[in-house]
This record gives structure tokens, sequence and C-alpha cells, in this order.
């Protein structure tokens, strides 16, 4: 749903920078005699010539277009080069073209805040740039000033066709230009620097538009492409609007943009206009009503968020026509790829961007073959993630069963037959930054010899964790995980994944750089579920008797006596966020792969437990300790500041009494 923001100010300089048929500039960076050619990049399905994806703009020229196949590509345009998307895993593997991403967003970021949007596209506030500039340098004084910025198109600005960059260069240079005018000129000279700098140090060009919203500097960077930029002045906003089609308005392309074309009759934004913000609101609601009278006047308060990094990751494939997955074993064979690519970039995050994920989506289209109900959409379903492949796959695997049980109707296990699966995706969201102490932590463990030394015997706790699905996956474990998903924690959406979206997924999904390596896998468990929390209590005493009777000479054997065994799924551990993210990534130096959690417990921690550790891991620890101190406001399980609250403890010594 919009959410109508009102505009914080409009002397704001927004950018939105996209790049120009991106994959195909990637390509022919790789393969440089390419440059200059008509190219096209296709996807891996060989089908008619692959889908075309991207298509550079020699090849537009000769009339290919992004809904052809190769073949049809190929005649009419005889000379045009398809190159196909690289593959892994029987699928389309985007990582040069995410890191090609990086690269840019890593040079636009100089200048301003920066928003990574997707895979070639990124938003810059750059107020604080121009109006510093302007400060610095009265455009008035300005004696040269790059072509590339009198090659911009000033929306509203008349031509007369004999000498437009004058015309530019004069109106940049106004002295009696309005303030904001002045300043969205700042933002031109500053953004055709950035893309000039871009072009020099990534051999890409891009193109882009400078306004005072996010909204208007979007419409307007594809407005004049490749290789230029678009600049929306406050006396332009009503022209730019007004002869727009309504659909293709961000946020309306689906069915509030529907209902205003076959309820209000609006097909243009201008049409929009002549609706009282009340009538909207009425209509609409009041939220919904006044982000669309604000939308038909070029008004919207979203800020650029500073991010350089993806919001999510996601792993998906298509399966269209006879290629449908039509058997659980067939859906469990791709879940494992999609859920080893996505572990691989959620441990490459975490490792590189010290990130961590907290929610797992699984995704499908889907039909039945009996369809009485063709139009039932297959439900979308989420779980809290636990990092590591095989757990990543099972709960992905779980998730798909209760997805596949809800769109069958069925409360039984699905079987296979009379259902196919079109469209598959994993996805992993909630990124937030690892908990803060992690790397000392880490480095702590790193070091401690003795904690391999004495680990054999809690070693026999870790089964190692299985890649593969586990084929003895009891019905009660299947009906369990679903009873949590389905639970507090699992959104369910009526969303279908169409391909498009899974393209659009795709382009939102980016990373920084990527490796192969996933020897060491940090098995965190960053939440878990309720329905264990009582076992766990039990658990925990057990172990913390234990732990009073060997005494509390080291914190290592503390928590390793607190650690649970996998192979009893019923005595799960109570989830433990921060020591437990630091203990798993400690035990990456081992080169083991565990597929159990530490539990953890604040109020289990013995005072003279963590005076042994160093200084700088004693303070770190009591740092997680102090919520303790803290109101329960988090919601239960959400977050570490839970198991540290001290109602909590209080619940636990009730029961105790
Ligand atoms: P776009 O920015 O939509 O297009 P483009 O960069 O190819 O061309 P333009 O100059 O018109 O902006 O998409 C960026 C990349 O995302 C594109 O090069 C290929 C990929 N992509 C898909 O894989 N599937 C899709 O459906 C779309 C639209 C893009």
């Amino acid at each position: 749903m919009p959410v109508a923001r009102p505009e914080t100010s409009d002397s704001r300089i927004i950018a939105h920078v996209d790049m120009d048929c991106f994959y195909v500039q990637v390509e022919q960076r790789k393969q440089p005699h390419l440059k200059g050619q008509p190219t096209a990049v296709v996807q891996y399905n060989s089908w008619k010539g692959g889908g075309l994806i991207a298509v550079g703009y020699e090849a537009r020229k000769d009339g290919v277009k992004r809904s052809m196949r190769g073949d049809e590509a190929k005649k009419v345009c005889p000379q045009i080069h398809l190159v196909q998307v690289p593959v892994a895993r029987g699928k389309a593997d985007l990582t040069i073209y995410r890191n090609a991403g990086s690269e840019v967003v890593s040079i636009l970021a100089r200048k301003g805040r920066c928003e990574r949007a997707s895979i070639d596209e990124v938003y810059l506030d750059l107020t604080d740039a121009a109006e510093t500039m302007l400060k610095e340098t009265p455009l008035e004084t300005l004696e040269s000033i790059d072509e590339e910025v009198l090659k911009s198109h000033v929306l509203g600005l008349s031509l007369n066709g004999n000498d437009d960059r004058e015309t530019v260069r004069e109106w940049l240079t106004r002295r009696d230009a309005d303030h904001r005018d002045k300043l969205l000129a700042c933002g031109a000279i500053i953004v055709a620097e950035l893309r000039l700098q871009v072009l020099r140090e990534t051999e890409f060009t891009c193109s882009a538009g400078v306004a005072h919203n996010k909204m208007l500097a979007k419409l307007a960077s594809g407005m004049n492409k490749p290789a230029q930029q678009t600049i929306v002045t406050l006396a332009s906003v009503k022209g730019l609007l007004e002869p727009l089609p309504i659909k293709k308005m961000k946020q309306l392309g689906g069915k509030l943009g529907s209902s205003l074309q076959t309820d209000l009759g609006v097909n243009t934004v201008g049409d929009l206009l002549q609706f009282s913000e009340q009538k909207l609101q009425d209509i609409y609601g009041a939220n919904t009503g006044t982000w669309l009278w604000n939308t038909a006047r070029g008004i919207s308060g979203d800020e650029v968020e500073g991010r350089l990094l993806p919001k999510s990751h996601g792993s998906g494939k298509t399966f269209p026509g006879v290629r449908a997955l039509k058997t659980l074993a067939a859906v469990e064979k791709w879940l494992k790829e999609l859920c080893e690519e996505l572990s691989e970039r959620l441990q490459l995050d975490l490792e590189t961007n010290k990130r961590v994920a907290h929610t797992l989506t699984l995704h499908a289209n889907a039909y039945k073959s009996t369809d009485t109900d063709s139009l039932k959409k297959f439900p979308s379903k989420s779980c809290p993630l636990r990092y590591g492949a095989g757990k990543v796959l099972e709960d992905s695997v779980n998730l798909f069963q209760a997805a596949l049980r809800e769109f069958l109707g069925s409360y039984t296990n699905p079987v296979d037959g009379g259902w196919g699966v079109t469209n598959l995706s994993v996805s992993a969201s909630k990124i937030v930054a690892a908990p803060s102490g992690t790397c000392s932590i880490t480095r702590y463990f790193h070091g401690q010899d003795r904690f391999h030394a004495s680990s054999e015997q809690s070693d026999k706790k870790f089964a190692p964790e299985s890649d593969n699905l586990s084929p003895s996956r009891t019905e009660s474990h299947s009906a369990s995980h679903q009873t949590e998903c389905e639970g507090g924690q699992t959104q369910i959406t009526s969303d279908t994944f169409s391909l498009d979206q899974y393209e659009t997924a795709c382009k939102d999904e980016a990373i920084e750089s990527c490796s192969t390596s996933k020897q060491h896998e940090p098995q965190l468990r960053l939440s878990e579920k309720e329905r264990n929390i009582n076992d766990g209590k039990r658990s925990y005493e057990q172990k913390r008797k234990a732990t009073q009777e060997k005494g509390t000479s080291s914190i290592l054997r503390f928590l390793q006596t607190n650690s649970c065994s996998s192979s009893n799924q019923e005595t799960k551990c109570l989830p433990s966020e921060g020591v437990q993210e630091a203990l798993d990534m400690g035990s990456e130096s081992q080169n083991k792969r565990r597929t159990d959690s530490w539990r953890y417990n604040a109020g289990e921690i013995d005072q003279s437990v963590v005076n042994e550790l160093p200084a700088e891991i004693q303070e770190e620890v009591r740092t997680w300790l102090r919520p303790q101190k803290q109101a329960n406001t988090v919601k239960r399980g959400s977050s570490i500041a839970h198991y540290f609250s001290p109602n909590k403890n209080k619940q636990t010594n009730l029961r105790k009494s």
C-alpha cells in the first residue's frame, strides 16, 4: 500500500541514476569486440533462441525489443550478437551483474546519501552537495561548464533548436533564477560529473533524472536514454505529469490503478487532478487518498535511504510449460539448488558486510490439473531464517509443503500428482547489522585451543549438517514446523510470483562481491519456536544443574554444556541471538559443520564465569547482559533483548516455584 509522506522540502536535490542496457554493457565490457555491435543478452532457457532480457541500443535501432526471443531478434537484426546469461546450478547466475552494479554504486555514493534501488538503479540525495556548491561558487560566475552538463535536458525550457547547449548554459547560470532552480543546476553539474566518473572507472554509461523528489527523478531518468540526464524544474512538473498514463505511475500498475480507471474513469495523471483530496480519501481511505492527491501534483516526501547494500537476497527459477515441476522430489531438488545459492549469498553478506537476515520466504506459482479454481494463488510463506544451507532447505521444503496444502485445500501432507509448479523462489529479508561485539568474540574463540581440545564430547552433540533433504523427516516434524510457520511469525501473502516479478526481484537483489566458498557455514539460529520454550527451559534447568556440579570455571564449558542435541527435534533449544552468533562464527575456525544451535540465556551466566574472559570480551558480554534491566517492550522471539528481559526470568522463576 502506498504511504502518503508530506514533502519535507521542495528544495531537496534528488537524482535517480539508471544504467543503460545494463547486462549488455556488462557483457560488452567482458568481450570488448562486442562494443558498438548490436547485442542482446538472452535467458538461460534456449527455447526459440532464449528470451531477451537486455537489448543494446544499437540493436534497438534495428527494431529488436525485449519482448522478443533470440530467433525473432535474429530475423529483425541478422547481425545481432546474442550473449547468454551465465549459468550456475542449472539457472541464471547474476553474480557478474550484481558485482558490476556494486562498482557503480561505490562511485555514485561519493557525493551524498545513496540508495541502491535495484541491480542497476540508484537514488542519490545531493541536497547538501548542491547547497555547498552554490555557496562556494555562484553559478553566474562559472566560466566553463562541462559538455556533459550542457547536454542536459531541462524540462520546460524552450529550445529554439539553433544552439541548445547555449540555451542550457543560460538556464544554468541565470543570476535571477529561483533558489530551487539554482540548486537543481548544481545537482545537474554534480550528477554529470558522477556519470563521467562512472564511465571512466567502469566503462559503463548511465542516464539520470535530477529533481526535487524521488518520484520525479525516477520519471525523468528514463526520458532521455542512453547516456543523458534530464532535469525536472518545479515549473515543469504539471506538464510532465498530466499526460502520463495512470498505470505507468509507480504503485499504480496494479489493482489501485485499475480501480482508478474503472471506478473513476481516470486514465492519465491529469484526470486525477479533478478529484479533491477529500473525495479520494472517501473512496480509498485517508492514507491512500492523500497519496493519490499528492502523486497527481508531483508531491512525494519519500527519503533516499542510505543503503548501499541490498534489502533482501533471493534465488529463483521459472519452469514454464512442460518443464513445470510435478513431484515433491522435483521441487525438493530445485529447492536444494536455490537454497544453496541463497545460503552462499547470506554467508558472503555476513562475512563481507556483517549483516544477518531474519526472514526466509518461499514463493511459488502453481496450477492444479483439475482446476475448478484456476485463479487461486499459491500462497507465499515465511518463517524465521536459520543459517546453513541444510537448514534453509529444510525450512523451505516445509514452507512449500504448508503452502501446497493450503493451495490444494488439503489437511494432509500433499502427494505427487494433480499439481504443477511453474515458478519457485526463496528469499531472505529483514537484513540487519550483526550485533556488535561479534568480531572480537569471534577472534577470541578462534584462538581457543582448549575449546577445540575439550570439545570431543560436546562435538558429538553436533550432528554434521546434511545438505540433502532428510528422507526420515517425520510427519510430526513437518506438521509442527508448519504450525510454527503459520503462527505469529509467519507472513502469508496472497501474492502470486510472476516471471516479471521474479526478474524484478532478481534486479532488486544485489550483493557486493561473490565468493563460492561455503566451507564454513555459521549455524546461526536467529530465532526459535515458542512451542519449544517449555522443553528448552527444562533443558536449561538440567544444563544449569550440570554446570553447577562441574563448577563454573569456564564460560566455554558453560556454553558447551548448553548446546542441544540435534538428534532430538523435540527438545529444541531456546533462541539465542548475539552470543550464539558469536560462538557459531567462532566455530568456523574448526572447519566443522554443526547443525545445532547454542542455547544461551543471560540469566544463566554467572558473573564469575564472565570474569574469566579477557577484558574486552567481558565488556561485550556485559553489554549483552545490560538489557536485563530494561522493560520488556520487545516482541517475544524477535530479539535478543527478549531473552534478556526481566519478565522472562520472572516467568522462569514462577515456573520453578
Ligand atoms: P532495465 O533497467 O529495466 O533495462 P536495461 O538496463 O536493460 O535498459 P535501459 O537502458 O532501457 O534501462 O533492467 C536492468 C537489467 O535488469 C537489464 O539489463 C536486464 C535485467 N532485467 C531482467 O533480467 N529481466 C527483466 O524483465 C528486466 C526488465 C530487466
